[in-house]
């Protein structure tokens, strides 16, 4: 799953409905009112995924989706979710119609509230969606959440988001939630684990950003990661890779300011290009995008 962060998008996030009810755009999650194929499409989601999370997602992960009322059967109910995550790391699920503006994104993880798709990508639409549905939403971050390292984290890009506005240096930050809350890696002892929720809720992205040959995977670094762009309407061609999540804990105390201003100072970078200091764990082949480029 890929979801657009750039702004022309954000007001269709409520489709033909136009301006919200809410102000904070939170909407009834409805749980009565899913149909049976809504449930099948989630079950198939589910089920599919599943099977590809021993092995491949992060500790972190499988340990919060044990401990969540998450199952096969039906779309959960925000609620249940919201009373099992509050108690472990304060945050709760709020419904949201699908993407919002930033400021109103910003606000909401700032007070630990974390917006999620109410819908459900429809049954030919399995692979490919461009707004965050409730699957992806709950299945890929949700659990993620229930870890008070990415708790905290996220709690922290929202209120450094709001912050970045300000200073108009938004897409840098917002480089920073795609390459590790959306498409981040982490070595961990047992091997290379997948954390970003954008990776752990698409089936093929899940293959790609761990054992494909195309991709480039770079050790983190701040300031590469704001300097580079972004791919929102097909796989990253290059994934950074955490040394272990508490790097997180480092980055959510440090300053942005100075940093922001050092990398204004320097040239974007395109996602796929490596520089002479990057620490190189794969050396991509490109394979991938290039024959996409291609129009194969
Ligand atoms: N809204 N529901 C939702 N989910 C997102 O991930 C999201 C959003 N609005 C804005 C946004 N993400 C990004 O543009 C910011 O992270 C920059
Ligand atoms: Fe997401």
């Amino acid at each position: 799953m890929k979801h657009p962060s750039t702004a022309p998008k954000h007001g269709l996030a409520a489709g033909d409905a136009g301006r919200p009810e809410r102000a904070d755009w939170t909407i009834d999650q409805g749980w009565e009112r899913y149909t049976q194929e809504e449930h099948a499409v989630w079950r198939f989601l589910f089920e599919r995924q599943s099977r590809l999370v021993p092995g491949r997602a992060c500790r972190e992960f499988e340990e919060g989706m044990r401990d969540l009322p998450i199952g096969a059967d039906q779309i959960p109910d925000f609620r249940r979710l919201s009373d099992v995550l509050s108690r472990r790391t304060g945050w709760q699920v709020v419904a949201v119609p699908g993407l919002v503006p930033d400021d109103v994104f910003f606000e909401h993880l700032a007070n630990r509230r974390f917006p999620a798709g109410q819908f459900i990508r429809r049954a030919d639409q399995l692979d490919y969606l461009e707004e965050p549905d409730v699957f992806h939403d709950v299945f890929g971050h949700v659990p993620m959440l229930m870890n008070p390292i990415l708790a905290d984290f996220v709690q922290a890009y929202g209120e450094g988001g709001l912050r970045a506005q300000r200073m108009g240096v938004l897409p840098n930050l917002a480089r920073v939630y795609w390459y590790t809350v959306e498409f981040g890696l982490v070595q961990q002892t047992e091997g290379l684990r997948i954390y970003g929720s954008g990776i752990i809720s698409s089936y093929a992205e899940s293959l790609f950003a761990l054992a494909d040959p195309s991709p480039n995977r770079v050790r983190f670094e701040l300031e590469r990661v704001m300097r580079t762009r972004y791919r929102i309407d097909d796989f990253q061609e290059t994934y950074f890779v955490l040394h272990d999540l508490e790097e997180l804990l480092e980055l959510a105390r440090v300053d942005f300011a100075p940093v922001y201003e050092r990398v204004r100072q320097q040239s974007e970078l395109e996602p796929g290009i490596l520089l002479p200091g990057d620490d190189i764990m794969t050396r991509g082949t490109g394979v991938y995008h290039a024959a996409r480029a291609e129009g194969n």
